[in-house]
């Protein structure tokens, strides 16, 4: 009797809870916004880049002979083939792999989400599939799904985790290399598709991404190696279909479908690579860049950007309204290189005093005042990097009512900005102005010719210096 009068409570409240949270559950599933699906993303500005993969073997060296270009395209620019380029999983153990100091490395950096390689262009997998057996758990000695703890860590650390696909692929069977091509390079650049096989590689796309998201939930699908010729726009639109339908909050680059020549593309957001946009793009994008010259491990690449590029290039994107995903190429260890993790601590560091100045910000009506610009790619290996910036080279962000300017080299005098002078904005109403990290109270006029600002006596930081102005 009593079992009875409790179901009949249980049944009661089910059925009116059912009336109450209808709506609620009706609600969530309408499609998300545009805005909705990329309010985090907007909001991280900051993400790591991995390129791992069994290059890191070789390391940029191929029988005593050294390659120019980047390390994970080494296939490509030595010209090994399929069974000889086989022999390296068998040589993977990266048993110093230790996920969560990666995450931790990636977090102390202030990065809010990681993109790694999930399949390059060399057609290894690093995730367990059952697409074939050249993966990490069924071809190498490690024998365990790198991808998967790393997923895990970024899970309990709240950072985003996101895979990298290459559409282009040199070691499935459905391809080859275009041997009419001259250069090494430019044999697999645009690899063929051999008479009639397309549906089948299509097939294996799928079926990897589908593992990718179901056992992963990457929050981002960054494509890559969309430029063969037999790869279509409308190949593309169909693979984002899929995949939205699968996943419906996923954000997606620009690198499944685009052309190239009407500068269109489907997918979320832009993805220029080795450089900053001049002015900045008015959609969605995201820089990726190499702290040295490669985005797979070399040995011998010790040109590395100093921390200071780094910094400016991270303030200089905000200020266009970007995000910057930055590379780092580990080991076949599992190690990432030292010279790496140095750059990201002190970019950390910096962050932990200036962050309000990036995260969540958007682009203000001019990104930036001052003489000098960045230097716009980053291809020239022998080109100084260094860019000579004065306390004038001032970069803009602003969220709510508050305006930050980061001065790019350190202002010993008074400085003046002149983007907030009365004659050019008459309707700013300034309240306060202080220099992020410094507790310093600066004295500031406004005057038909610039806010003009004493600075603080003591540097808070290096590298860039935000001055915080809130507007009334
Ligand atoms: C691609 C990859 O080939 C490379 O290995 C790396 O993963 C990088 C992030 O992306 O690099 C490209 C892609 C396109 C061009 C140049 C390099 N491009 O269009 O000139």
């Amino acid at each position: 009797m009593r079992q009875i009068k409790l179901f009949r409570i249980c049944f009661i409240i089910a059925f009116f809870s059912g009336f109450i949270l209808t709506p609620y559950s009706c609600a969530r599933k309408e499609p998300l916004s545009k805005d909705e699906k990329m309010a985090w993303w907007r909001e991280a500005k900051f993400g790591l880049f991995i390129h791992w993969g069994v290059y890191s073997i070789p390391a940029g060296i191929w029988k005593g002979k050294e390659y120019e270009i980047v390390g994970e395209w080494i296939m490509a620019s030595a010209d090994i083939p399929r069974e000889e380029y086989e022999k390296l999983p068998p040589q993977f153990n990266p048993i110093k792999y230790d996920p969560a100091e990666w995450v931790r490395i990636a977090k102390d950096a202030g990065m809010k989400y990681i993109v790694i390689t999930s399949k390059h262009h060399d057609g290894f997998s690093m995730f367990d599939t059952k697409a074939n057996n050249y993966n990490i758990v069924n071809a190498t000695p490690y024998g365990k799904d790198v991808l998967k703890a790393l997923s895990q860590e970024c899970k309990k650390a709240g950072i985003k985790f996101c895979v990298y696909y290459s559409i282009l692929d040199w070691h499935h069977p459905s391809q080859e290399s275009d041997r009419t091509k001259k250069r090494n390079v430019d044999k697999y650049s645009y690899n063929l598709m051999k008479e009639g096989r397309k549906e089948e590689y299509v097939k294996y796309m799928k079926l990897q991404l589908r593992e990718l998201i179901a056992g992963y939930e990457p929050a981002v699908m960054w494509f890559d190696g969309d430029w063969s010729d037999w790869w279509t726009m409308e190949d593309g639109k169909e693979i984002l279909n899929f995949l939205w339908r699968l996943k419906p909050d996923l954000i997606i680059n620009d690198r499944a479908a685009h052309d190239e020549e009407k500068g269109t593309f489907l997918g979320d957001y832009g993805s220029p690579e080795q450089h900053v946009p001049k002015g900045g793009l008015d959609y969605d994008w995201e820089t990726c860049m190499t702290m040295n010259d490669t985005w797979g491990f070399k040995k011998n690449d010790h040109n590395w950007k100093t921390t200071q590029v780094l910094v400016h290039n991270l303030v200089d994107i905000a200020s266009k309204g970007g995000n910057f995903l930055l590379n780092v190429g580990p080991t076949s260890e599992g190690l990432i290189p030292e010279p790496s993790v140095d750059r990201l601590h002190a970019i950390g560091k910096w962050l932990r005093v200036n962050g309000e100045a990036i995260y969540g910000t958007r682009n203000w009506r001019t990104y930036k005042e001052g003489p000098n610009d960045l230097i716009t790619d980053y291809y020239d290996k022998d080109k100084d990097r260094e860019v000579n910036f004065t306390a004038q080279d001032i970069r803009f962000t602003t969220r709510d009512n508050i305006l930050y300017a980061s001065c790019l080299a350190w202002p010993d005098k008074e400085v003046i900005i002149k983007s907030l002078g009365t004659k050019s904005m008459p309707e700013a109403k300034i309240a306060d102005v202080t220099m992020l990290g410094s507790d310093e109270k600066l004295e500031w006029t406004l005057t038909e010719e610039g806010l003009k600002i004493i600075p603080p006596k003591t540097k808070p930081c290096e590298h860039a210096f935000v001055f915080k102005i809130i507007f009334y």
